[in-house]
């Protein structure tokens, strides 16, 4: 049986563009070890690859996030014209199974563990099922990645990945997991076996790529204890690995030294905002913003290089706010945010259903724009072209050569520990890449106003394909989530992954 399973990617611009960084999908190396061991697997991700369209494999199992929907469609389409047999997976396809079966042959609703050694047996056999939805395994049986499968000649600085947890403990009112997905964790053997054992890592520039990797996890912090038991598992294998965890974690001085000494160069933690109403609308009031600087430079003290992302357009935004973020930033110490995206109302998330209900949602929103870059609301106190005249201005004056330069000037000397100068250097073309959606100058950004790529837009007429319009009945937000959110207490913290 030939299989193949690809992640498909779309750039921010609009442009068909590709972005070789640190950061790629895990999901076709996971999926591969689900697959049967005499099958025949082949693995794209469309971030660094082309997919080829003059191949014939048997079953395609398809990854993709929601803004990349009408372009994974029209390969489906192309696809099953020629006789194969298409998978759709991941969130989107789970919130919107009945839009997705028009598009593929079967969708899987839930984590893969359970659903694919399952869909393939049905496969083989003849029987394949529109929906398969059978529920998370226990953390345990989560498998090994095909590290083997993973190809860095694509890509001269991608990290190998490893997930240890799933979910999150919080409930950002933004967040595709918030009322969806639980907390769990792998055991810490499994982990470190993983590591120690079985993954490959990228030799490509000696002394940066070999023996790094990242957690892709959420929030590697979810439960400090375990991160802290983490650490000390990891401290023997002297490996270099960069995560994502929550703004609490860093709070902790005890613990980010032990994160630095176990290895850890790069943490990047979502403060969203600087605004204090901004990060109460957001359910994540308990970010402590008086602390920020600090939190800063015992990272970077730490042997930690700090990364963080903002977004802007939240229900707290103001003109005043927004002009004074780069003032904002030079008072941190001339830190410097290595994303910057404009708040997103993915449809299962309790922001959607507040902004669907007060009538906030742009008309004309489709999954395309769901990308993180787009406007596809109105926020309170700002007009949509106010909102995007900042976030032009801000990518622009943040991603600059200026700026980039101090940013690594500023940090480069703050610790000796191994490869902490090589991980501030590699942060510049983090620092650079926020400019990267400003590349298509014809954007306005504002969802409903900008085509699709060129050559999606082209496929999907000779295809008679429609895009999927996002409109407030499209809300797939959980009620248990939404009752969820609510102020939390003074004193505990927490912040985006
Ligand atoms: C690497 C990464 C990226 C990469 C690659 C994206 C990709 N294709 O996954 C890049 C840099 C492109 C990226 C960009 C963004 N990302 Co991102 N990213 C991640 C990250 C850190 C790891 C992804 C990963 O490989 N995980 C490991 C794999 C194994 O797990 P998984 O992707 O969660 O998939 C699970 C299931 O969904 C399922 N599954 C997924 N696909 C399939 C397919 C089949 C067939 C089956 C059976 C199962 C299945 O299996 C997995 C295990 O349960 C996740 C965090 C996370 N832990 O997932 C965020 C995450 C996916 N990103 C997120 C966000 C918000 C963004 C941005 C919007 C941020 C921004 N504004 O720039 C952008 C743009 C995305 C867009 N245009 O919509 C959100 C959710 C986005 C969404 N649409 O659902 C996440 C969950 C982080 C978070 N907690 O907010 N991201
Ligand atoms: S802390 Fe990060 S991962 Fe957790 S709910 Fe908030 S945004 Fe989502």
């Amino acid at each position: 049986m030939r299989i193949a399973i690809i992640s498909t990617y779309t750039h921010p611009s609009r442009l068909l563009r590709k972005e070789r960084s640190i950061m790629q999908s895990s999901v076709p190396e996971l999926l591969a070890a689900l697959c049967p061991p005499d099958a025949e697997i082949e693995l794209y991700n469309e971030k660094e690859t082309d997919i080829p369209l003059d191949r014939h494999w048997d079953l395609v199992f398809f990854s993709y996030l929601h803004a990349y929907y009408e372009h994974t469609k029209v390969l489906s389409t192309l696809f099953r014209r020629q006789g194969m047999t298409t998978v759709a997976g991941g969130r989107h396809a789970s919130h919107f199974r009945a839009d997705a079966l028009q598009y593929f042959d079967a969708v899987v609703a839930e984590d893969p563990e359970a659903n694919l050694p399952a869909l393939i047996a049905d496969f083989q056999r003849g029987e394949l099922q529109p929906v398969y939805a059978l529920p998370p395994v226990p953390p345990e049986q989560i498998p090994t990645y095909r590290y083997d499968l993973v190809d860095y000649r694509n890509n001269l600085v991608r990290l190998p990945g490893i997930e240890a947890s799933r979910g999150c403990p919080f409930s950002c009112n933004f967040c595709v997991l918030t009322g969806h997905e639980q907390y769990r964790y792998r055991p810490i053997d499994h982990v470190i076996r993983d590591i120690r054992d079985r993954m490959i890592f990228n030799q490509r520039i000696p002394g940066v790529t070999n023996n790094a990797f990242s957690f892709l996890d959420n929030n590697l912090g979810g439960s400090p204890r375990y991160l802290r038991e983490l650490c000390e598992a990891l401290m023997p294998l002297k490996k270099i690995w960069g995560c994502a965890l929550t703004f609490n974690v860093l709070r902790d001085p005890e613990l980010v030294r032990l994160m630095g000494r176990a290895g850890c160069r790069y943490v990047y933690t979502g403060l969203e905002s600087l605004n204090p109403e901004s990060i109460s609308s957001m359910n994540k009031g308990q970010n402590k913003l008086s602390e920020v600087r600090e939190v800063i430079q015992r990272a970077f003290a730490s042997g930690i290089v700090l990364s963080f992302g903002l977004l802007v357009g939240a229900d707290g935004d103001t003109n005043d706010y927004l002009e004074r973020v780069p003032e904002y930033l030079h008072d941190l110490g001339d830190h410097c945010p290595t994303f910057l995206g404009i708040v997103c109302p993915y449809p299962e998330t309790p922001f959607f259903a507040q902004v669907a209900a007060e009538g906030r949602l742009l008309p004309g929103v489709i999954s395309r724009d769901l990308d993180g870059y787009t406007l596809c609301h109105r926020p309170p106190r700002l007009h949509p072209s106010e909102v995007i005249d900042h976030f032009q201005r801000l990518s622009r004056a943040l991603g600059s050569l200026h700026n980039v330069g101090r940013h690594v000037w500023n940090r480069l000397m703050t610790s000796d520990l191994p490869r902490y100068k090589a991980c501030v250097v590699m942060s510049a073309p983090e620092v650079m890449s926020l400019r990267a959606p400003l590349a298509n100058r014809s954007r306005s950004y504002i969802a409903g106003r900008d085509p699709i790529e060129a050559w999606d837009a082209e496929k999907m007429r000779e295809l008679g394909l429609e895009p999927q319009r996002i409109e407030a009945s499209s809300c797939r937000a959980d009620p248990r989530g939404l009752a969820r959110i609510r102020p939390r207490r003074a004193g505990r913290s927490s912040a985006a992954a």
